[in-house]
Order: structure tokens, then C-alpha cells, then sequence
């Protein structure tokens, strides 16, 4: 679905907040094959909250792993993880056309609907 982007090339900023009421704003982002995108993710809400890029597939494997070990800390360039209050980045570029996913792994988040979609075109 693409690779970390380059901070120094970015073509453009996208703000996504997150919320208790388990939903990302926007849920739905529209990219062109080959943009950079910085996305200033920020969790507005009083639970911690991940964002995580990927394909649907991968996410669903990985929330499965999350339930069984939900200490589970990473630091992939794929993904952010957020405390209550707490704004964070994560460059990426798209370099395929299709559909990608992102989401909040936390235990009970994804199944609540903390996802969205990404259109590349
Ligand atoms: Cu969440």
C-alpha cells in the first residue's frame, strides 16, 4: 500500500481527530497515486487511541493480536499510538492504486467502528 514518506517532501497535511465515541473525522480520505501525506493525527478523547494504516486484511490480523496480548506496544512506521490529549504525525506515501483501511487496534475500538477508509486513485 506504499512506504514512510519522506517529512521533507510531503505534498500534503491531512487532520484526523479521534474520539470516545470510537470514530475518526474524517473516516473517508480521498489521495492521488504517488502524494505524500503527513496526517496530524490528534486524540481528542479520554482513552488512549492508535491509527493505524494498512489493508483490511492486516488489520483485522492484527487487532486479533492485540486481543490476545493488549500490552502489546509497537512502533511501526505504519502506525501511531495516542494518549487522551495528545497530537501525533505519521508521513506516508501512497504508491498503488486501490483501497486501504486504517483503524484503532485497542481491545473493543475496531469492533465499535473505529475505522476509515482510504481511496487511492
Ligand atoms: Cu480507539
Amino acid at each position: 500500500m506504499g512506504k514512510a514518506g519522506d517529512p521533507a517532501k510531503v505534498t500534503r497535511t491531512v487532520t484526523i481527530d479521534m474520539t470516545d465515541a470510537m470514530r475518526f473525522n474524517p473516516a473517508t480520505i480521498n489521495v492521488k497515486a504517488g502524494e505524500i501525506i503527513r496526517f496530524l493525527v490528534k486524540n481528542s478523547g479520554q482513552l488512549k487511541h492508535e491509527f493505524v494504516l494498512g489493508t483490511e486484511k492486516e488489520l483485522k490480523d492484527h487487532y486479533e493480536l492485540m486481543k490476545k496480548f493488549p500490552e502489546m506496544e509497537h512502533e511501526d512506521p505504519n502506525q501511531l499510538s495516542l494518549d487522551p490529549g495528545k497530537t501525533g504525525e505519521l508521513v506516508w506515501q501512497f504508491t498503488r492504486v486501490g483501497t486501504f483501511d486504517f483503524a484503532c487496534l485497542q481491545p473493543g475500538h475496531f469492533e465499535a467502528g473505529m475505522r476509515g477508509r482510504i481511496a487511492v486513485k
